[in-house]
């Protein structure tokens, strides 16, 4: 028997929320084969300020080795990979391997305030990762950084324009999502020719923690599983609105959403308009 693999190369959450942890449960409400390698751990030191711990080079390198040389993936997803070093070897590796479905997931600060890009890596993504990606799935402030601008996203207007000028940098696709715009949860797909305008309403919580790693998860399974760009970012856009729209609140801080609400649940409130 085989199913469709995935891989995830990026940070461990150890809230659970988020990072590769989302990822996996993500991968597994799928029906996708979940493999990992942690570029650093994302946790708070009770006694110090350290709230991400590097995993060694080496180490990471081990697991992006093994997880292909054993097992394979049709898919591999990028997070949080922190550092230049790791985001110039990830890219070559993820050329070797000749993966077809590559999403770049450009994570740079999370919910809770973690740093999880150096300042000096944004090239190194913008250069060696993103050319290389089916698609990518900045936010709004990550979008603005990507593009070096201080003006921040504000309107579907400025998320359609984002969405064409990310695209010269040589992904296939380009996902930017409006989870902070007014209004609407307006995520913005541009294939280089159309936009594909995803609309869901917006859910009054501030319990979002790993959604943007959910919600590129959900990408990633369904390309593994062979499904066109388009196709996997709508049902993708369904999962992470049912897993919003059933977010947990646990002791402190901002809750993770609910991965399996989707399969429990199901999602009906997703609209697709494609313009030109
Ligand atoms: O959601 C962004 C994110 C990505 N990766 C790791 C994280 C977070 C947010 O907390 O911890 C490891």
């Amino acid at each position: 028997m085989s199913i469709p693999r995935a891989l995830s190369i990026a940070g461990s959450a150890a809230r659970g929320g988020a990072g590769i942890q989302a990822d996996l449960k993500t991968f597994q409400e799928m029906d996708v084969f979940g493999l990992s390698a942690i570029t650093a751990i994302v946790a708070n030191h009770p006694r110090t300020d350290q709230g991400v711990f590097p995993i060694a080079f080496d180490a990471i390198e081990a697991q992006v080795y093994t997880a292909l040389r054993d097992i394979g993936a049709d898919a591999i997803k990028t997070g949080m990979l922190f550092t230049e070093e790791i985001i110039t070897h990830v890219a070559k590796w993820i050329e070797e391997s000749g993966t077809p479905n590559i999403v770049v997931d450009p994570v740079m600060i999370g919910k809770m305030g973690s740093a999880l890009l150096k300042d000096d890596a944004i090239e190194a993504v913008k250069t060696k990762l993103i050319p290389l990606a089916t698609i990518i799935t900045p936010n709004m402030p990550e979008a603005a950084r990507l593009l070096e601008t201080e003006q921040q996203l504000t309107s579907v207007d400025d998320l359609k324009q984002a969405a064409a000028e990310l695209q010269k940098l040589g992904p296939k696709y380009v996902l930017v999502k409006g989870g902070r715009l007014e209004g609407p949860a307006v995520d913005v797909l541009f294939d280089g020719e159309k936009f594909h305008l995803l609309e869901a309403p917006r859910i009054d919580t501030i319990h979002t923690n790993g959604a943007g790693c959910s919600y590129s998860a959900a990408i990633t399974a369904q390309l593994a599983k062979g499904k066109s760009v388009q196709e996997a970012v709508e049902e993708a856009k369904k999962f992470i609105t049912a897993a919003i729209r059933h977010s947990i609140t646990f002791k402190r801080g901002v809750g993770p959403t609910y991965h399996a609400a989707y399969q429990k649940y199901g999602e009906t409130g997703v609209n697709v308009t494609v313009e030109k």
